[in-house]
């Protein structure tokens, strides 16, 4: 596939963007080669500016849960455009997202629009620490929540149970006060709250992994954690940016049935344009500002054009049968890639609704530990070799791909063609 104008682009754009990107995982640097410069998209396509058509299973990362440019969506920010951009006022598209969002997710007592998931997951555990007067949080080896500086802390060597920075510029102090567990082990869990019983604020998770590729609770997992969190006085924020109205139209909280203190919500409530939201018990979140005096604030939260893209995706997750669709094409497709590796290269898929990851590995993947044990070396030239096939998955073993509500028949044929290419390639 030509590449000239990417290269060019990138070249131009590694002058002045860090890493010619302005997120690291667009940059390719797990996979290697020159990263996508998109120039279109349109259902389940990519268009680069090369003229290369890919069948896109990144979906902007989650929120392309219809498709790019789904009409209802476009007409909707053409709409809202007309009669303006940005207000610096309250408009009624906040109320009417907050009222659809509230309706999807009856934990949610009340809610507060924010531009981004960290933003809301960072206010989240803000909140969480107000409520309960308690500085630790917890949080799970490998799951990602943004980039706030609490958040950027990996597990402390051995028996420390103390995070550690995880990026440059975390002061340890920061660090200190998040604690690290085990996804999927409920006795890392539990033995933080007894070593620190009267200051752990919250419990923060992914209930379905996303961050590691996918991951999924084992049975009891949620639940147990549910019931800690609760002995303790911590509070349980679900962290469904790229769950929320992805695995269901109440995101995973409404397929495991656990009733969670806060929930954090992103990607797909923006259909494509900024938004991220917190919300959970009304007791909690009035004591946001300026109802309550944990601050919070944000120059375009509730931004009329991105509440407008919010609203069109949400009311036609609701009005077609999307996730019936999306999770049969996924379980479809992950069965026939499963088929085509077997005896050949081992590969481990995990699958949950319309996400699902290949792992390139022979030991089952329930946590961070195993997820390492992927050949991120033979993934890397997988991917490279899809892209050449025209199917674009997630430049890292660590991503969770996505199907869209716009992938049919032709797409589910084409990539498992693809498939069937690069493995022959790669034996
Ligand atoms: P943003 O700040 O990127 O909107 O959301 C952060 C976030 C929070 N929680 C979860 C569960 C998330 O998956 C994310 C962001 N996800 C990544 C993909 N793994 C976004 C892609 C990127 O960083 O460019």
């Amino acid at each position: 596939m030509a590449k000239e104008l990417s290269k060019r682009l990138f070249e131009r754009a590694i002058k002045i963007l860090p890493g010619g990107v302005d997120s690291p995982v667009r940059a390719f640097k797990a996979v290697g080669g020159i990263p996508l410069f998109t120039k279109k998209a349109e259902g389940a396509y990519l268009f680069d500016v090369d003229n290369n058509k890919y069948i896109d299973y990144v979906g902007s990362w989650g929120p392309m849960i219809l498709g790019h440019n789904h009409p209802e969506v476009v007409a909707a920010i053409e709409n809202a455009l007309k009669d303006g951009t940005s207000f610096g006022t309250s408009s009624e598209r906040e109320i009417i997202l907050a009222e659809l969002v509230l309706e999807a997710f009856p934990s949610i007592e009340m809610v507060r629009f924010v531009n981004s998931g960290t933003e809301a997951t960072m206010s989240a555990i803000r909140v969480a620490r107000g409520y309960t007067k308690k500085n630790k949080i917890i949080k799970f080896n490998g799951c990602y929540h943004g980039h706030a500086d609490g958040l950027l802390v990996k597990a402390g060597s051995g028996a420390e149970t103390f995070g550690i920075p995880d990026s440059l510029g975390v002061p340890e102090d920061y660090a200190k006060n998040t604690l690290v567990a085990e996804f999927n082990d409920i006795e890392s869990v539990k033995s933080l709250f007894e070593r620190y019983p009267d200051d752990i604020a919250c419990v923060i998770l992914e209930p379905v992994v996303g961050n590691m590729g996918v991951l999924i609770p084992k049975d009891g997992f949620l639940k147990n954690l549910r019931e800690l969190t609760k002995k303790y006085g911590a509070l349980l924020i679900f962290d469904e940016v790229m769950t929320g109205f992805r695995l269901s139209y109440g995101g995973a909280q409404a397929i495991f049935n656990i009733d969670p203190d806060l929930t954090c919500l992103g990607k797909i409530i923006g259909g494509g344009l900024p938004v991220g939201a917190y919300g959970g018990k009304r007791e909690i979140m009035e004591l946001v500002a300026p109802s309550g005096p944990v601050y919070q604030a944000g120059t375009l939260s509730g931004n009329p054009l991105a509440m407008s893209a919010g609203i069109a995706t949400l009311k036609a997750l609701k009005a077609n049968r999307v996730y019936e669709k999306i999770n049969t094409y996924t379980k479809n497709l992950c069965e026939s890639i499963n088929n085509i590796f077997e005896g050949k290269i081992p590969v481990k898929i995990n699958l949950f609704g319309s996400m699902f990851t290949i792992f390139f590995t022979n030991t089952e993947v329930y946590d961070y530990n195993t997820a390492k044990t992927s050949n991120t070396q033979l993934f890397g030239k997988f991917f490279n070799l899809m892209l050449e096939n025209g199917v674009f998955l997630p430049p890292s073993q660590f991503e969770a791909a996505f199907v869209s509500y716009a992938h049919g028949d032709m797409e589910l044929n084409k990539t498992l063609e693809a498939v069937e290419k690069a493995v022959k390639q790669l034996t």
